[in-house]
């Protein structure tokens, strides 16, 4: 074998390597002159009503708890609406709600068909028809207290996750 090409081939893997490096490193720079600007701009001074005794510090973290306080008031149902929702392979929902008429509001926020059962105290009722990839849909039960087993069932998918218990209060 010719080493001479052997070299050069080398050479020119050694030069690509150094290139890339050479972007990489121009492109950190300019993404840190970015945030830098950044930073200038966002710590200028622009008004922030209600915060003018705190000062900067609190002025930047404000925007947090704000938006922690908005998701949480998010799922905003009515009384005895529980929402639900299905994914692979689990079902989110509280682990305890108050005893009556409950309406199960529930989303299939997964990709495949899923559905769901209540079981228990002489109840047993599921959703149907069966909740397609992004389909919504919603289950009426009169729970009395007590506890309940919730599932999904699609073939499998019980034993899967999704499946868990309900206490009624
Ligand atoms: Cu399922």
């Amino acid at each position: 074998m010719p080493s001479a090409t052997v070299r050069q081939l080398y050479k020119h893997k050694k030069e690509t390597k150094m290139k890339k490096a050479k972007m990489y490193a121009v492109l950190m720079l300019s993404l840190g002159t970015m945030a830098a600007f950044g930073n200038a701009f966002g710590q200028g001074d622009t008004p922030d009503p209600g915060d003018t005794k705190a000062g900067y510090g609190s002025a930047v973290a404000s925007p947090q708890p704000a938006d922690a306080k908005k998701e949480a008031a998010a799922p905003d149902l009515a009384k005895g609406t529980v929402g639900v929702k299905l994914t692979e392979f689990r079902i989110e929902m509280p682990s305890s709600i108050s005893a009556g008429a409950t309406t199960f509001k529930i989303t299939n926020a997964g990709t495949e068909t899923h559905g769901f059962e209540i079981e228990g105290n002489g109840i047993e009722k599921e959703i149907k028809p069966k909740l397609k990839k992004g389909r919504s849909g919603s289950l009426r039960v009169d729970l009395k207290p007590g506890t309940y087993k919730v599932y999904c069932p699609v073939d499998g998918h019980k034993t899967m996750g999704m499946s868990l218990k309900l206490t009624v209060k």
